[in-house]
């Protein structure tokens, strides 16, 4: 199984949910300019050109990282990272996976962005993004996870979309209980371990 991934790019969630499975898997870097990797064309990986992709080994590639997280989870059930298919619980995680992604990951990916001005991006840092923060920090202060205290694939997404921050110059010292979160993440073996192979320091 292949990870294709770039450096601190959303496909940290994916590397940090596959070690908590203790599935085995090689982590192929992709060039964002060129779109290639040590492989060559990153376009015949998948035609999207985005990380992250999970090559599987009968060859079908899976994209969209929330996609990746369930599959990671559902193909190891015994280790807990999502609750079971088609239970209520499972629904409150989609919550959550479509939160992360919708909310924070493109919300991020708009401060990101070279076609917006930095006066533009700090009025929606704060106009749009604050109140999301709010709401993540007041569910973290109730619990240690996303899903109680246990943690889940979710985890692993909002830690990887949060770690961000601080490259898009968003202050999140004010929100502790996302401060304690990211602190409880970075103590994670599979974090750790996860950041080292990216060559990344923990937040
Ligand atoms: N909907 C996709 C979005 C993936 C995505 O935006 N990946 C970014 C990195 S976080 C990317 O590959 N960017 C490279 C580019 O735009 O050229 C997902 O959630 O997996």
């Amino acid at each position: 199984m292949k990870l294709y991934f770039a450096t601190g790019s959303c496909g940290l969630a994916s590397q940090i949910t596959l070690r908590e499975a203790g599935q085995d898997f090689e982590l192929i870097k992709v060039d964002f300019k060129t779109k290639t990797t040590v492989e060559g064309d990153y376009y015949q990986v998948t035609s999207k050109g985005l990380v992250p992709a999970l090559k599987l080994d009968d060859g079908d590639v899976i994209t969209e990282g929330v996609v990746i997280l369930q599959w990671i989870a559902d193909k190891n059930p015994e280790r807990g990272l999502l609750p079971a298919f088609g239970t209520k619980d499972r629904y409150k995680a989609l919550e959550w996976l479509n939160f992360v992604a919708t909310d924070l990951h493109r919300g991020f990916a708009t401060l990101f962005s070279p076609f917006l001005d930095a006066e533009s991006k700090a009025r929606f840092a704060t106009g749009s993004l604050g109140s999301r923060f709010g709401y993540v920090n007041d569910h973290l202060s109730r619990s240690d996870y996303l899903l109680g205290n246990q943690f889940s694939a979710a985890d692993a997404y909002l830690y990887n979309v949060l770690t961000w921050a601080g490259r898009v110059k968003v202050d999140l010292s004010g929100y502790t209980s996302i401060q304690a979160f990211m602190a409880r993440m970075d103590g994670r073996p599979s974090v750790r371990a996860s950041l080292e192979a990216e060559g990344l320091s923990p937040s």
